[in-house]
């Protein structure tokens, strides 16, 4: 019998007790916001979605349109279900407050509506990561104070992958499962529970072209993978960059690998390029439920305490026993 989202959630707060019915509202709101952003997506050219907005976000990137449509889509189908406290996004300086005609809920919602921006005018695969926190007992969720907990509180997280399919890979503590969108009917349907990440790996995804700027902790691992059968490492590595981080980690998510965007010369000083709240904590928690491991290269990602809602972080992640040695080139 086919498992839909639905029937999943259902189990997961029926039979497990993982979550309670807010926090499966929240996750089944999600899905159909991802739903209709996989929708404004596939019209591509025909829909007149493709292309620059004119604006650009908190951080200074030029917004796509398909930034902003989604970011709306977003707001819009969360915003009224009476689940949520507040949300936060990486289009928006500040979090956005649940308007005071609707309901408040204990949850809030930090998301990257559009992932992978650089790939939508190309056809390539885009994505959406969402992190799902609990609102702090007397917090205000409309200032950053509310959301500025370390990625082990999170209760839920995921991201949706657009490409030749839509998929929802999601955990909420209880291990990774992945979604694919059945177009017909409209509804995710359950094609893998309990995703692992193969602890070793021939493949590695990062930014070559970052190389002389990076720190040597990093230089020396990749320069040792690059030296492939005849290097310290005694066998060939592979490399993959499509420069979506869902597309990236799905990958490893699916075969194992390992993603890195570290610290380099260029971008020391923002802290690095991937933001913390809504890229790697949700990233991280998903990569150790499914058995792999995630860091700075100094410390675990989950445990990095956040300064700011848009604070960037290195992000070293991917199948454990290569993520623990660049860590320990970094203690070296
Ligand atoms: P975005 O959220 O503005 O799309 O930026 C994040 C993306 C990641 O998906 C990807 O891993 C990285 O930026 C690619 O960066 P680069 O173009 O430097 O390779
Ligand atoms: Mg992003």
């Amino acid at each position: 019998m086919r498992r839909t989202l639905s029937r999943y959630l259902i189990e997961e707060q029926r039979e497990k007790g993982k979550i309670n019915a807010d926090l499966r509202l929240l996750i089944e709101v999600v899905a159909r916001a991802c739903k209709s952003i996989a929708v404004a997506i596939g019209k591509g050219g025909l829909g007149g979605v493709l292309g620059e907005a004119g604006s650009d976000n908190v951080q200074g990137e030029a917004q796509k349109k398909l930034d902003v449509i989604s970011n709306e889509i977003f707001l819009e189908a969360n915003e009224w279900g009476g689940h949520l406290a507040g949300m936060a996004s990486e289009e928006m300086e500040l979090p956005h407050a649940i308007p005071n005609r609707y309901p408040q809920g204990e949850y809030l919602l930090l998301f990257d509506p559009l992932d992978g921006s650089s790939n939508i005018d190309i056809n390539v695969s885009v994505g959406t990561i969402f992190s799902v926190l609990r609102c702090p007992e007397g917090a205000d969720p409309t200032t950053d104070t509310a959301f500025l907990q370390p990625g082990t509180k999170q209760v839920a997280a995921g991201y949706a992958v657009y490409g030749p399919t839509t998929l929802l890979v999601l955990t909420v503590g209880d291990g990774v499962a992945c979604f694919t969108l059945d177009r017909e009917q409209g509804s995710f349907v359950l094609t893998q529970e309990n995703m692992q990440i193969p602890e070793d790996t021939k493949e590695f995804a990062i930014n070559m072209s970052n190389l002389r700027h990076w720190e040597a902790p990093v230089r020396r691992y990749v320069e040792e993978l690059l030296a492939g059968k005849e290097g310290p490492r005694g066998k060939d590595f592979n490399m993959r960059w499509v420069a979506s981080m869902v597309a990236d980690v799905h990958r490893i998510m699916t075969r194992g690998g390992i993603f890195m965007y570290p610290l380099d010369a260029k971008i020391r000083d923002k802290g690095g390029k991937l933001r913390l709240m809504y890229e790697a904590n949700p990233m991280s928690f998903i990569v150790e439920q499914a058995g792999g491991a995630a860091t700075t290269g100094r410390q675990r990602i989950l445990d990095v305490p956040p300064t700011g809602l848009h604070m960037r972080v290195p992000v070293i992640l991917g199948s454990k026993n290569e993520v623990e040695r660049v860590a320990a080139y970094h203690q070296d």
